[in-house]
């Protein structure tokens, strides 16, 4: 039987009783989506998964977008994540993720949910090593002072894949700037609402990405700056993080909508990691129509 039980902490959820290898019932899906909504991350533990079948899963929440490099030879919309080099070549994406942020601020239809399924995970002394970090942005804006709420209102982040590049650049990266991006890989800036009516749980959700967003569109320069400093502060106050240890077989997804995550990169060349990698994007939970049968039909089992 589906359970899902909170993990007590300030965000997420643990589901057991699913075997995501196989298609969901409506009902499973439903509920599965509305604990989504509540949790903003979702542990399924002891799922490996054929890359085909996690991609199908996905695609149960949005259509997918996978990443142009390090595809899984099992599917085009699976990529792999990981520092292992064989045969002198990196056999996934060495880097994802090192800097705190949300999947694909930077396209018209934002990133929805993102899923990992961990296939090797280092350890030392039994301790797993690269735990992926999370902000359970919905608690973080609850908290938010309403002369701040009244300030975004009607307010767009301007997203750029360069103001992130420069962000990691700083931090010793050696990706490309923008003019040395190929032509068809080049992301112009995307504006988002700085505030977002989540579509599954309906409230309002800050869409802060720090370090995607150059500016806020509607205030002065100055005032711009001040509150995406604040907006960071705020976000990554302790009390609202929150960590994933890994183990394998684990198969997470998270709520970009409403979480930040960034890896942690505390173990070496030698201590392998290799998680698959699979995300989707917003454009089904716009639809209400869709959330409204899919919740339904979770009720309705
Ligand atoms: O490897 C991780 O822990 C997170 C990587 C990441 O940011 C992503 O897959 O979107
Ligand atoms: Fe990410």
């Amino acid at each position: 039987m589906l359970s899902i039980e909170p993990t007590g902490k300030i965000m997420g959820a643990k589901v057991t009783g699913v075997d995501l290898s196989k298609p969901l019932s409506d009902a499973a899906f439903g509920k599965i989506l509305a604990a989504f909504g509540a949790y903003g991350l979702l542990h399924f533990p002891k799922q490996t998964l054929a890359a085909a079948e996690h991609a199908a899963f996905m695609a149960r929440f949005g259509e997918i977008h996978g990443m142009p490099d390090y595809k899984d030879p099992g599917s085009p919309d699976v990529n792999i994540v990981s520092n292992i080099i064989e045969n002198g070549k990196n056999v996934g994406h060495p880097d994802a993720g090192m800097i705190w942020h949300k999947d694909m601020t930077y396209t018209p239809v934002a990133g929805y949910a993102t899923s990992l399924n961990a296939f090797k995970i280092p350890r030392r002394n039994g301790q797993a090593l690269g735990g992926t970090r999370f902000v359970a942005v919905q608690a973080a804006t609850d908290d938010l002072p309403a002369d701040v709420i009244e300030k975004l209102q009607g307010t767009y982040g301007l997203h750029s894949v360069e103001k992130f590049n420069s962000v990691i650049r700083q931090a010793g990266s050696k990706r490309a700037t923008y003019s040395d991006i190929p032509d068809d890989r080049k992301r112009p800036v995307r504006a988002h609402p700085m505030l977002l009516t989540h579509p599954v749980t309906g409230k309002s959700v800050l869409y802060c990405d720090f370090n995607h967003i150059e500016s806020i569109y509607g205030l002065e320069p100055q005032e711009s700056e001040e509150l995406l400093a604040f907006l960071a502060d705020h976000q990554m106050k302790p009390k609202y993080l929150y960590t994933h240890e890994w183990d394998e077989g684990d198969l997470v997804m998270w709520d970009n909508l409403s979480t930040l995550h960034c890896a942690t990169p505390d173990y070496t060349a030698d201590e392998h990691r290799l998680l698959k990698r699979c995300q989707a994007m917003s454009d089904k939970v716009r639809n209400r129509g869709f959330i409204k049968a899919a919740l339904s039909a979770a009720s309705a089992a």
